[in-house]
């Protein structure tokens, strides 16, 4: 193989795997509107992360929706540690954030954000089922500690209760985007956006 031949392979690999990032994995619509440095793709996936200014669960849920997403689902440790890590070290957040759990409706069965059972937890202690039984009641969302990644209950919304619990509802989040661009390559041919 020449040289040539060589550095032209290379550019192409090179291109392409530039290419499989932020600007193919997230919505068009979210990289346009938000600085990109609050944006990261892990495999498939793109995370949006919320940290400069707070929201109450539902309306986090809904701006996640906006954009074909839900809230984040770290649904095992491995991506739990990825989004501590990534808001912790990368972001400087010290405070939770809302991920897309929650036992709204059904107290105890916490479910995600795309509706499935929750199967691998990780509550940290006095938290979600371990929470005391008239607590439980109110805290029906769930926020990532950035600090260890373990998961807190908190109430989901301002209400009365946050008034008399002294609890702030507001807080940052995480958004997650599935990759839904089935034919990228050929997107990137054609140049369609
Ligand atoms: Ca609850
Ligand atoms: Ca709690």
């Amino acid at each position: 193989m020449s040289p040539a031949i060589s550095l032209c392979l290379l550019v192409a690999v090179v291109t392409v795997a530039t290419k499989a990032s932020v600007q193919d994995t997230c919505p068009s619509p979210l990289v346009d509107r938000v600085n990109n440095f609050y944006l990261q793709v892990r495999g498939d996936v793109c995370f949006h992360f919320v940290v400069n200014y707070r929201r109450t669960f539902q309306e986090a849920s809904e701006d996640c929706k906006q954009d074909g997403g839900t809230l984040a689902m770290p649904k095992n440790l491995e991506l739990n540690k990825y989004l501590t890590d990534k808001s912790y070290n990368h972001y400087g957040v010290i405070e939770e954030l809302w991920i897309g759990l929650t036992d709204i409706g059904n107290e105890d069965k916490f479910k995600w954000a795309d509706g499935s059972e929750v199967a691998w937890t990780h509550f940290a202690k006095g938290n979600g089922p371990t929470n005391n039984w008239l607590i439980k009641q109110l805290e029906d969302c769930v926020a990532l500690d950035p600090i260890d990644g373990f998961w807190h209950d908190f109430l989901c919304n301002d209400d009365y209760f946050s008034a008399v619990v002294g609890s702030e509802p507001k807080k940052s989040y995480i958004c997650q985007y599935e990759q839904q661009f089935e034919d990228d390559l050929g997107d990137l041919d054609s140049g369609a956006k």
